[in-house]
C-alpha cells in the first residue's frame, strides 16, 4: 500500500490537489454559465440570490445569514440558478420532433440540457408524443381522473425545493381529497432523522442554529460533503476554525472540502495566504462502522471518567434530563475494542485520541449527513451520536447540539406544514375546525411504499410536485416498468427528466415558474417561504422574467388541480389563496401558531425567523420524557455485512450534479472526471479480487430475495477508499439497491450499505 503523505493523502490515487473554493470553484461556474449561455442579468440575479429581500438559492438547505457576504452564492448554487436560467426552451415543437420511445434513450444530462420546459403538455399514446395543451384542459382532465380513482390508490409526492405556501396547499388538498399518501423526498434522505432524532430527544430536526458555530470548541463531522453539498457552510466552518474550534471528520472517502478551503471571497486567500484546514483528525471509517466508531467514543469517554474521578460525565444533566445510562454502560462494557476496530476499520488508540478531544472540549457539536442517515441501521447511527452528545450534556445549550445537514432547500419546512405521511405529526384537529371537513386518519404510503404499490399494482395514480422519483428511488429499473400501468400520471417540472418518459393511462407534464422568477398573480408579485436547516424561515421574492408566459406557480398549479377535483367547499378558496399567498400564510400560522407567530410580519427578517425547537430548551417530547440514551445490540449500520466474495457499495453525488440533474462531468474535488459509469475501489482491493484499472465490470446486488439486480458496463477505477467497500455515482446505481433494503424505523433507503459482488463483464449470467 502508498503511504499517505503528511495531509493522510495517497499520492497513487486520484485526488484534488487544491484547496476546495478557490480558484477551481470560480472556474467551474465560469463553465456553466458558458455551457447554459443563461439569459441577460444572471450575474444580477446571482447577486441577490439568499439576501433578505432576493430569492432563496434552490440548491441545498444551509442557512442564509443576517449578515450575507457579497456573493452570497457558492458553486454549486450558481451553478443551480444558472441551470434554471438557461436561455434553452423545451418546447411543444422540440417535444413534437422526438417520441416519447425516443427521448428515453437521452441521458439525464442531455434531457435537461434540452432547456426550460415552456406549455402544459399532455401524452398521446397514439403517437407516442407530447403534445401541448391548455391549462383549462389539464386540470379538468386530471381533475376527472382523480374522481374516478379510489383516493386511497393514489399518491401525492413532492420534492424539497416548493415552497411552504405550495406544500401546504398540497397537503390540504391530498386530505381533503382523502389520503395521507403524501411522501416527500426526505423519506429518500432525512427521514431517518424525522424518526430516529424524534424518538431519542423528541424533534426530528437538528437543534443547532448558526451562533453556535461562533462558540462550540468541537466539531465531529460524520458522513457530509460539505464541499458539494452545501459549500456556503464551509465559510461557517472556517470561521469556526480560524477562532481555534476543532473539527474531526469520520468519512470513508478523504472529501476535500473537509481537509482544506481557500475562500473565493477572500482576495488574500485566492493570492498569498494558505488555505484553511478545515480537519484536524480525518478518520476513513469503513461504511456502516459509525456504530462502531461511536461506542468505542463512548466507551472510552467512560472509562476516562471513571480514571478522572467522575470529572469527564455532566452528571447534573443526566441526572436531570436523560435515562438509560445504566443500560449504555452495561451494554459498552460487554463490547471489545477488537470488535470495534473491526467494524470501524480504525485503530483503536486514533479513538482514544478523538475521545480525549471531546472528552476536554466545552461545547460540541455533532454534524451529519446521508453517510449516516441511508443504512438499516441509519436511526442507530443517530441515536450513538445522540449518546455520546448527551454523555457531557451537549445537547440544549449554546454552542452544543446536534445538527443534520439537510439536503432540498426547503425539505424541513415541507415537513414542518404538513407533507407526510404520518398522520400523527400533524394537527388534524386544526385542519377540521379552519376547513369543516374530516382528515383521513390512516398512515399514508412514504417513498418505499409507493414503490411496493406500483410493483403490485395497489397505487394507480400520482402526482409529482418537482423531482425525478422514478430515478431517484431504490429498485428503479424493476419500478420503472411498473409506472407504465399507472391510470394517471401528472408531473408537475422545471426540466425534462426519465420521470416524465414513463407515461401511464393518462399523462401531462405541467410546466411552473422557478423561484428567481417573478410570481404574478391577481394581488400583484408574489412571495414565497422556505425553512432552511437551522429552523430559519426566509421569504424569497424572485424578480426576473419567467421563461414562457404560459407557466403557473406551483401553488397555481396546486390550485388548479384541487378546484377541478373536489366539491366546493366555502372554507375553501383556491381563487383567493392563489391571488395572494399573505392568505396562505395566515391559514399556516392558523394551523401551527407556535411556530410561524405573526409570519406575514416576519418575512423579511435578515438570517430569518426561528421556528423554535423543544429540545434545545432542554424540552424533551419522547416517550419517557427525558432525552434517551440508547444500547446498541449490533455494532454495524450495515443490514447485511458483506460475505465472502461480497462487498460494500456506497452511492455518491458528484460535484456536478444536484441528485438526478446532472450538470457535467467533473467531480473536480475528488481528483475524478469524464464518464460517470465507474466504480471506486481502492489499490489493495483490486488486487486481492484480481482486477485491472479500466477493466469494465458488473455490479450485482447481494440481497438475494428473488430478484436480480445489476448494473454493467462500469469501469474500474483505484481510490483511496478503506478496504471492503466500492462507491459508484447515484443514479446509476440505483438499480442495485433494492427496495426492501431501507432503514429499520424510518424506511429511508440504505443506498450507503449495499452488499455486492464483482463480475468482469460478460463472465457468469
Ligand atoms: N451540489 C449539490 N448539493 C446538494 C445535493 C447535490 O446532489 N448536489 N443534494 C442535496 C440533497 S437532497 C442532500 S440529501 C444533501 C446530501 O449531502 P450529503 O449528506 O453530503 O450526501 P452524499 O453526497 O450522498 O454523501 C455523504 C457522504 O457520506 C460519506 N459516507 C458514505 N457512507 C458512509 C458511512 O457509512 N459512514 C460515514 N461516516 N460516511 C459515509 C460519503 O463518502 C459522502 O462524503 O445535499 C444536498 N445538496
Ligand atoms: N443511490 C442513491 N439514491 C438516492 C440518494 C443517494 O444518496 N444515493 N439520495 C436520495 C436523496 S437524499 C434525495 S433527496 C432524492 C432526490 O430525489 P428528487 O428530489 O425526486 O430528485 P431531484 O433530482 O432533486 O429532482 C430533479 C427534478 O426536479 C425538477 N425541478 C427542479 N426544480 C424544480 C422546481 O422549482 N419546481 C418543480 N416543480 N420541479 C423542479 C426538474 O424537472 C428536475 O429534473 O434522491 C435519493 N436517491
Ligand atoms: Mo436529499
Amino acid at each position: 500500500m502508498s503511504k499517505p503523505d503528511e495531509a493522510g493523502q495517497r499520492p497513487d490515487t486520484p485526488h484534488y490537489e487544491s484547496a476546495t473554493g478557490g480558484w477551481g470553484s470560480l472556474k467551474g461556474v465560469a463553465r456553466v454559465l458558458a455551457d447554459q449561455r443563461p439569459t441577460f442579468g444572471a450575474f444580477r440575479t446571482l447577486m441577490r440570490q439568499n439576501k433578505p429581500g432576493g430569492h432563496m438559492c434552490t440548491s441545498c438547505a444551509w442557512t442564509k445569514p443576517a449578515q450575507p457576504h457579497l456573493f452570497e452564492f457558492c458553486e454549486n448554487g450558481a451553478k443551480a440558478t444558472i441551470w434554471d436560467l438557461t436561455r434553452d426552451r423545451c418546447t411543444p415543437d422540440v417535444l413534437a420532433a422526438h417520441s416519447v420511445t425516443e427521448l428515453r434513450s437521452l441521458s439525464d444530462h442531455e434531457l435537461e440540457e434540452m432547456g426550460r420546459l415552456t406549455h402544459p403538455m399532455r401524452y398521446d399514446a397514439a403517437s407516442d408524443r407530447y403534445v401541448e395543451t391548455t391549462w383549462d384542459e389539464a386540470f379538468a382532465g386530471i381533475g376527472a381522473k382523480l374522481r374516478q380513482l379510489d383516493p386511497k390508490s393514489t399518491v401525492f409526492y413532492m420534492s424539497g425545493k416548493a415552497s411552504l405556501e405550495t406544500a401546504y396547499l398540497y397537503a390540504l388538498f391530498a386530505r381533503l381529497y382523502g389520503h395521507n399518501n403524501l411522501p416527500d423526498s426526505s423519506n429518500m434522505c432525512h427521514e431517518t432523522t424525522s424518526v430516529g432524532l424524534e424518538k431519542v430527544i423528541g424533534v426530528g430536526v437538528g437543534t443547532c442554529i448558526l451562533s453556535d458555530f461562533d462558540h462550540c470548541d468541537l466539531i465531529l463531522f460524520f458522513g457530509q460533503n460539505t464541499g458539494t453539498n452545501s459549500p456556503r457552510f464551509l465559510h461557517t466552518l472556517k470561521a469556526a476554525k480560524e477562532r481555534g474550534c476543532k473539527v474531526v471528520t469520520f468519512n470513508p472517502i478523504r472529501e476535500r472540502g473537509l481537509v482544506e478551503f481557500a475562500d473565493p471571497q477572500d482576495p488574500a486567500q485566492m493570492t498569498v495566504t494558505p488555505a484553511t484546514p478545515i480537519s484536524d483528525i480525518y478518520l476513513q471509517v469503513r461504511p456502516g462502522g459509525d456504530i462502531a466508531v461511536l461506542a468505542g467514543l463512548c466507551k472510552r469517554v467512560l472509562e476516562l471518567d471513571a480514571e478522572r474521578g467522575g470529572s469527564i460525565l455532566d452528571r447534573a444533566f443526566i441526572a436531570k434530563h436523560t435515562t438509560g445510562l445504566d443500560e449504555l454502560e452495561a451494554r459498552l462494557r460487554g463490547v471489545f475494542w477488537e470488535e470495534i476496530e473491526k467494524e470501524s476499520g480504525l485503530r483503536r488508540e486514533e479513538l482514544h485520541e478523538v475521545a480525549e478531544i471531546y472528552a476536554t472540549s466545552k461545547n460540541v457539536i455533532g454534524i451529519y449527513g446521508m453517510g449516516l442517515t441511508q443504512h438499516v441501521r441509519g436511526w442507530l447511527n443517530l441515536a450513538m451520536l445522540v449518546n455520546l452528545l448527551l454523555l457531557r450534556g451537549n445537547i440544549g445549550r449554546e454552542g452544543a447540539g446536534i445538527s443534520p445537514v439537510r439536503g432540498h432547500s426547503n425539505v424541513q419546512g415541507q415537513r414542518t406544514v404538513g407533507i407526510t405521511e404520518k398522520p400523527k405529526n400533524v394537527p388534524m384537529d386544526k385542519l377540521r375546525e379552519l376547513f369543516g371537513f374530516e382528515p383521513p386518519q390512516e398512515e399514508g404510503r412514504s417513498t418505499v411504499d409507493l414503490v411496493e404499490g406500483l410493483l403490485d399494482g395497489s397505487v394507480r395514480g400520482f402526482i409529482s410536485l418537482g423531482g425525478n422519483l422514478a430515478r431517484a428511488i431504490p429498485d428503479r429499473v424493476r419500478a420503472e416498468r411498473a409506472w407504465q400501468g399507472l391510470d394517471l400520471n401528472v408531473q408537475i417540472a422545471t426540466k425534462l427528466n426519465r420521470s416524465h418518459l414513463l407515461p401511464g393511462r393518462a399523462t401531462w407534464l405541467l410546466p411552473c415558474l422557478v423561484r428567481a422568477e417573478e410570481d404574478r398573480q391577481a394581488m400583484g408579485p408574489q412571495v414565497v417561504t422556505m425553512e432552511d436547516m437551522l429552523s430559519m424561515i426566509h421569504g424569497s421574492l424572485g424578480k426576473r422574467e419567467p421563461a414562457s408566459p404560459h407557466l403557473k406557480s406551483e401553488v397555481a398549479i396546486v390550485a388548479g388541480i384541487a378546484m377541478a377535483t373536489l366539491p366546493p367547499n366555502p372554507k375553501v378558496k383556491w381563487d383567493e389563496w392563489t391571488g395572494n399567498y399573505g392568505l396562505i400564510r395566515n391559514l399556516i400560522e392558523a394551523t401551527y401558531p407556535d411556530k410561524f407567530r405573526n409570519f406575514n410580519g416576519r418575512l423579511f427578517t435578515p438570517g430569518g425567523f426561528y421556528k423554535g425547537n423543544e429540545a434545545r430548551n432542554r424540552e424533551w417530547k419522547t416517550e419517557s420524557g427525558k432525552a434517551q440514551f440508547t444500547a446498541p445490540e449490533v455494532m454495524t449500520s450495515l443490514g447485511k455485512p458483506p460475505k465472502g466474495e461480497e462487498i460494500t457499495l456506497i452511492t455518491l453525488r458528484s460535484n456536478d450534479q444536484f441528485n438526478t440533474t446532472i450538470y457535467g462531468f467533473s467531480d473536480r474535488l475528488r481528483g475524478l472526471s469524464g464518464p460517470r459509469d465507474i466504480v471506486l475501489i481502492n489499490p489493495e482491493e483490486m488486487q486481492r479480487r484480481g482486477l485491472a484499472e479500466g477493466q469494465v465490470v458488473t455490479l450485482e446486488c447481494a440481497v438475494e430475495d428473488g430478484t436480480e439486480r445489476v448494473v454493467r458496463g462500469l469501469r474500474i477505477v483505484p481510490y483511496d477508499l478503506p478496504d471492503a467497500c466500492v462507491a459508484a455515482y447515484y443514479p446509476e446505481a440505483n438499480p442495485l439497491i433494492p427496495v426492501g433494503y431501507h432503514d429499520e424505523l424510518s424506511k429511508t433507503p440504505a443506498y450507503k450499505g449495499v452488499p455486492v459482488r464483482i463480475r468482469p463483464d460478460g463472465a457468469g449470467a
